[in-house]
């Protein structure tokens, strides 16, 4: 009998410490019945946020033999869902990647993963950020951060951007490629510190928000978690509105059962707390329709 599985080629780093990347979206993705074919694209002892002298060893040597054995043994991909990459290198090596899957059309998500609060992180440089800019025309999904979409469309970092001009950032940043746009960590007008993920689908013109309440505490990787839910609920086939619902419903059932623990946020969320709500009933109630 034959089985559907869809099979997300994921290109991340591996840090070992720290609950991001390789270490939540494997297990997100598993748990949502997709298999995920890792593609390391860094190992490193822990992630670079808060954590002084941490081990990094680039595998762009590496990453460009597993590409090849995988032509060889014509391995078949119907997502291909990158995040962290170490250098302009490996995101050639991504191309090299999509290109090979052309015929199976497989789905390309991209994070964009850059900058946070404003600010680049540790290994991050404007080189970086313009190999994101040719990166994202290939992407049929893009995730960046408000800081990341800046950075990508060479704007200002705005913590109070206008939804005005957000939506013009989303239909600007589609142009360059992504049919779907979301970014997160936007603010939302109506109510102080709470935000909101925004969305744009090019296909129906329609934008999408979905707010998230403020908790007073930033955990590293909750990014890399947003959008392998977002992933995993697209390869199930779910409209984007009921995966923006869910992703941003599970990231804030992470972070409160995290807050009322008292431990270092650098450390993550308590991901194996949560995972298997991802099997629940999808339960909506929060997107909204932007006019
Ligand atoms: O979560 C994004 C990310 C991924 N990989 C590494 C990081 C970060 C953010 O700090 O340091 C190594």
């Amino acid at each position: 009998m034959a089985f559907s599985i869809p099979r997300v080629a994921a290109i991340h780093d591996l840090s070992g410490f720290g609950r991001n990347s390789l270490s939540v979206v494997i297990p997100i993705l598993s748990t949502m019945g997709a298999q995920a074919v890792a593609l390391p694209t860094a190992v490193l002892s822990t992630h670079t946020g808060g954590f002084e002298g941490y081990a990094f060893e680039d595998l762009t040597v590496f990453m460009r033999k597993a590409i090849d054995h995988w032509t060889k043994l014509d391995i078949r991909f119907q997502c291909i869902y990158s995040g962290f990459l170490g250098s302009p290198a490996q995101v050639e090596l991504v191309f090299c990647l999509i290109d090979r899957q052309r015929s199976n059309q497989p789905l390309v998500v991209v994070d964009p993963v850059l900058a946070d609060d404003g600010k680049l992180y540790d290994t991050m440089d404007m080189d970086m950020v313009s190999e994101m800019r040719l990166l994202i025309r290939h992407a049929g999904v893009i995730t960046p951060n408000l800081t990341e979409a800046a950075l990508l469309l060479g704007e200002s970092y705005r913590q109070d951007i206008e939804e005005e001009s957000l939506k013009e950032w989303l239909v600007r940043l589609s142009d360059m490629g992504p049919e779907t746009v979301v970014v997160t960590s936007a603010p939302l007008s109506r109510k102080g510190r709470d935000t909101s993920v925004v969305a744009y689908d090019r296909q129906s013109g329609h934008f999408w928000r979905v707010p998230c309440v403020y908790i007073p505490a930033n955990y590293p990787g909750t990014g890399d978690v947003f959008t392998s839910v977002l992933t995993g609920s697209l390869l199930q086939g779910d409209s984007l509105p009921v995966a923006l619902d869910r992703s941003v419903q599970f990231v804030t059932q992470a972070i409160r059962a995290s807050y009322g623990f008292d431990y270092p946020r650098r450390d993550g969320v308590l991901l194996e707390r949560v995972l298997n709500s991802l099997n629940g009933p999808v339960l909506l109630g929060s997107y909204e329709w932007l006019d």
